[in-house]
Parts: C-alpha cells; structure tokens; sequence
C-alpha cells in the first residue's frame, strides 16, 4: 500500500492553520507552569487557584499549562517564595505576610485593624495603591499578578475562651514568619512564636504552643479547630492573599502571554471572593457543630487601642501608606 504523505499543498495549509489558531498541537511547545498552594484543593483559595489556571488554558487554548500543588507539596511558603525568586516554581499563592519579609512596604497592608471592613480593603487593592503595590513586588524578582479574600484573622488556642486581651496574656501564640505579626501579637499581651503553618497543628497538640490567629475557612479545613477549640473573633487584622509570579521563568515570556496570565488572575477573584464566602459559612457552623465555642462579639474597644501603638513605631513610608488606604472612600 502507498504510505499516506501528505503534499506539499496541505502542508502549507496545515501549517498555516496551526499559526492561525493559537491551540496547541501535537509537538508544539506548551509552556507549563507550576503554582504552589498551601492550602487543600476544597479550600476557596486552592478552587481559585484551579480557576485561574482553567481561564489561562482556556484563553490560551491549552498553550499555557497551569499545575497546581496543594497542600504545600512544594514546601512551606517563606521557601516557596525563595524557589519563586531563582525559578524554580512559576507561581504562588501566598499569603501578603510572607512576601512582605522581601518587600517590607507590603506591610502596609497588613496592618491590624486597618480596614473599615472587607470592601474597604477591595477598593484598596483594585485601585491605584493596590496596582502599585502589587508592581512593586518586582523590587524581589517577583512578578505581581493578583490579589484573593482571606478574611479577618482571628485568635484560637486550647486553653480557654478569650474575650479581652487580659486573656490571651501568658498564652504562647504561633504567628506567621512575620516581625508585624509578632509585634501585633505582643502589643496584645500574648508572646509570638514564628513558625511555618505546617507545624501549627503538631505544635498546638503537643502544647508546644498554646494557639494561633486565622481565618475561619483555615481554621477549618486545616483541623486545627480539633486542637483549639476556643475561638474568638477579635478581626485584628485582613492580610490578603496574593499571587506572584517568577521574574525568572517568566522572562520567556511574551508581552502577550503575562499579560494573558495577569489577566486571568485578575478575573479569578470575584469567583474566590464568592467560593470565600460560601464556605466560611459551612466552616463556621462544622466547626460549631463540632463543639468549638466561639466568641462572636468581643468588645474590640480595648484590642483597637492596643493596636493604635503599632502605628507609632512604623517607618515613614508605611505611615503614609496607611493614610493613603484610610483615605480610600
Ligand atoms: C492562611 C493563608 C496562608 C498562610 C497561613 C498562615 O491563606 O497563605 O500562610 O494563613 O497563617 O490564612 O501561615
């Protein structure tokens, strides 16, 4: 039998169909990227994360390959971060706080009892300071590309219900990897320790430390609620999430393609700040139904005058950052 080879015709044509279409064939190089995430694939930020990637595969017709790593399989976040800056991982999905130990003006943004609510804190990060801040993470050889949801944070421990700072004196406080956060923590009575979240749980269940400070979707799906079930919704601060790219294996790409990735995370956030929402409900009422007291209405009165002195010791720079956000209608 004569062996199928195609004429010259139909491969000019073929071929000039392949640059016309931007869908990935057979033997075409795809560009495949990593995100690293530290949460499971049922929490609303990991759903974004997979939605981020489904619009860049979908807008780029399967040219641009976004896999995800949950549940901090490519490490915890301050080592994630350094793997993002020499391009070892593309893309993470880190909290604020750690990326600002490499950008310190970040902490701007992080400060407690800083926002009017979380809508403030959206206008903020959509806006002009938000844009700007988010560029500037390339001072740290990371490329900025879109904010999500994290709530407020709030304190948890295994020792006893916390309604005013009084209580939380003498309890030893696990804290991201953060000299804001600790700071926070010690104006609030309570002595910080600095500790990657994966060994929040071990440490809470040993007694190594007595609790923490989150969200209530983490303090969920992370089961520490199973080691701290003492709650208190003290809202000290909203640290949002962000998602930054490596300058380094970034820089092969096309103008058109960042700017094909950045949008597609952009678009991601009204879906995560809907899937947040939904599922700090469910959070909220497993984690009662599993026994967890929870203090809903603190008097915030004396936290909020405990945070005011935080602002005191902050540079220039940041103080004037805070008075921009605080002017944000
Ligand atoms: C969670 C953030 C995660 C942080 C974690 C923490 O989503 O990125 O690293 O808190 O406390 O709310 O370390």
């Amino acid at each position: 039998m004569k062996p199928m080879i195609p004429g010259t015709r139909t491969l000019v044509l073929c071929l000039a169909l392949a640059a016309a279409l931007p869908i990935a064939l057979p033997g075409e190089p795809v560009i495949s990227l990593r995100l690293a995430e530290l949460h499971p694939a049922d929490h609303p930020t990991a759903q974004a994360d997979y939605e981020f990637a489904r619009l860049v595969d979908e807008r780029s017709r399967g040219r641009i390959r976004i896999s995800v790593y949950t549940d901090s399989m490519l490490g915890q976040e301050i080592s994630v971060l350094e793997q993002v800056q020499f391009g070892a991982i593309d893309i993470a999905r880190v909290s604020l706080s750690a990326v600002a130990s490499y950008v310190p003006r970040l902490n701007a943004l992080q400060m407690p009892y800083l926002y009017r609510d979380a809508d403030h804190m959206w206008r903020v990060l959509k806006g002009e300071l938000g844009k700007e801040l988010l560029a500037s993470v390339g001072d740290a050889g990371f490329v900025g590309l879109g904010w999500f949801e994290a709530g407020a944070r709030n304190f948890y421990n295994s020792r006893r219900s916390i309604t005013s700072p009084s209580d939380l004196r003498g309890l030893r406080i696990r804290v991201q990897e953060s000299t804001l956060m600790s700071d926070i923590v010690t104006a609030f009575g309570a002595s910080p320790v600095q500790q990657p979240f994966g060994e929040v749980y071990s440490a809470m269940e040993t007694g190594a430390v007595d609790g923490a400070e989150n969200n209530m979707p983490t303090y969920f799906s992370s089961r520490h609620y199973r080691v701290a079930p003492y709650y208190t919704l003290t809202e000290h601060a909203r640290i949002p999430e962000i998602v930054v790219g490596s300058a380094v294996s970034f820089a092969v790409l096309s103008r058109a393609d960042l700017e094909l990735i950045s949008r597609a995370a952009m678009d991601s956030i009204d879906f995560q700040r809907r899937a947040w929402a939904e599922y700090e409900k469910l959070a909220m009422d497993r984690v009662r139904s599993a026994g967890v007291r929870i203090v809903t209405k603190p008097d915030l009165a004396e936290w909020r005058a405990l945070a005011r002195k935080i602002y005191d010791r902050q540079s220039p720079e940041i103080r004037l950052l805070v008075e921009r956000i605080r002017s944000v209608k």
